[in-house]
This record gives structure tokens, sequence and C-alpha cells, in this order.
């Protein structure tokens, strides 16, 4: 399995341009990818980075890890996901990471997804939904949840995200409309991010293998 994400990762900087300031997310199939980008460190302007994790990585790597103020409209971002539909919708925040992540993928012109051919459903729903909440709001978020999707809400317990908020994962979902139940719930109050992403899906999968596929 590792060597799929390795070779997704290692695809990815084809995207890479000179002079790019280049969006980073989080996981084990983007550590492939930092990796490669930093034999190619000297090229790109610096990275805008999504976890602790990941700026910790880059940064041993010698690579220059900017903030998104400062950086601006980013032309690409490279990031894994938990699972992914025919049309390029995602599942992500199974590494707790979905809040930074949706940021930088909605500050970006061009989202690549990196994943194992095992992230390849038909439907989204099995992974269960990763939602952050504010940890006052975690039960009556929970409540909510049930309320409008069936979903069964489970805490995360134990997890702090990094930006010091909780995680709850909905299990037993089948998601037919992702863009509708992402709306849905980004209008509970105490939700600060669905690990949906739907609404701005990814715009390039490559599906690690021998070759690598790349869905647009
Ligand atoms: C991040 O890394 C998360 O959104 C997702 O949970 C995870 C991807 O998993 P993997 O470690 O398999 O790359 O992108």
């Amino acid at each position: 399995m590792s060597e799929s994400k390795r070779l997704a990762g290692e695809q990815a900087i084809e995207f890479v341009e000179d002079g790019m300031v280049v969006g980073v997310g989080t996981g084990s199939t983007v550590a492939y990818f930092i990796d490669a980008l930093a034999r190619i460190r000297d090229r790109i302007a610096g990275v805008v980075s999504s976890s602790e994790q990941s700026t910790a990585r880059l940064r041993g790597h010698g690579i220059e890890v900017l903030d998104l103020n400062a950086a601006g409209p980013l032309p690409l971002y490279v990031d894994g996901a938990d699972e992914c539909d025919p049309q390029r919708r995602l599942i992500k925040g199974g590494g707790a990471a979905l809040t930074r992540e949706k940021i930088i993928a909605q500050a970006s012109e061009r989202f690549v997804c990196i994943i194992d051919p095992a992230k390849q459903v038909d439907v989204l729903g099995r992974f269960p939904l990763p939602v952050e909440v504010i940890p006052m709001a975690r039960s009556l978020v929970a409540r909510e949840i049930l309320a409008a999707s069936g979903g069964q809400p489970v805490w995360r317990e134990g997890v702090v995200t990094d930006n010091g908020n909780w995680v709850l994962d909905v299990h037993g979902l089948r998601i037919a409309d992702p863009v509708a139940l992402e709306g849905a719930l980004n209008q509970i109050p105490g939700v600060v991010c669905v690990g949906l992403f739907a609404r701005r899906p990814a715009d390039v999968v490559i599906v690690g293998g021998q070759p690598p596929r790349v869905l647009r």
C-alpha cells in the first residue's frame, strides 16, 4: 500500500512549476510528496503547510514554510484523502487537519489529490466523516448531526486539533448528495469544519500505481 502512496506522491511533482508557492497537505501520502519536493526545493519559492506535522517535515528538509496571509492565492495544493468518489469529491480529516486543509484548498487554483487505489469509492461514507467542533458544542453538534443525517457521531477522544478543537467521526453514512450534506452540516452552530470536500472538490486525482493514473 505504501508503494502506491509513494508513486502517487512522487507523480504530483509533475504539477510543481518553478517559482511556485505550493500548498502542502497532511498524511502519509503527502509525506512522500514532501520528500520529493525537498529534491527540488531550490526551484520553488516556498510552501504553505496544513499542519504542524507537515511543517516539521518540511522544515526538516530546509523548505521555507510561509504564512497563508502573506502568500495570498496559491497556484497549487497537493494533499491526500480518506475517500474519493468518481466526481473527485472527498472525505478528509482522518489526520484531524481538515480545517487548515480546507482553507488551503479554497485558496488554491488547482487542487491535486494523491491517493492509493483503496481510497476510491462509488459513494462517499464508508470512511467515518470527520467534523471539527468547538469543544463546548460537542454534544449539541452530535445531536444535530444525528437528526440531520442519521449518521452516528463518535467523539475522537484524546485528539485535539492544531486549532485547539475536537473531532467527531460520523459513522453509518451513505452520502448520496455530498454538496447538500456539506452545506447542511456547515450550518450547525459549533461546527468549525466538515471533512467533506464536495463544494470545492479536487481538480486532479493521482491514483498511485505502476504507472500512476491521473484523473481530471
Ligand atoms: C490528510 O491525510 C487527511 O485529510 C487524510 O485524513 C489523510 C490521508 O491519508 P493518508 O495518510 O493515507 O495519506 O490528507
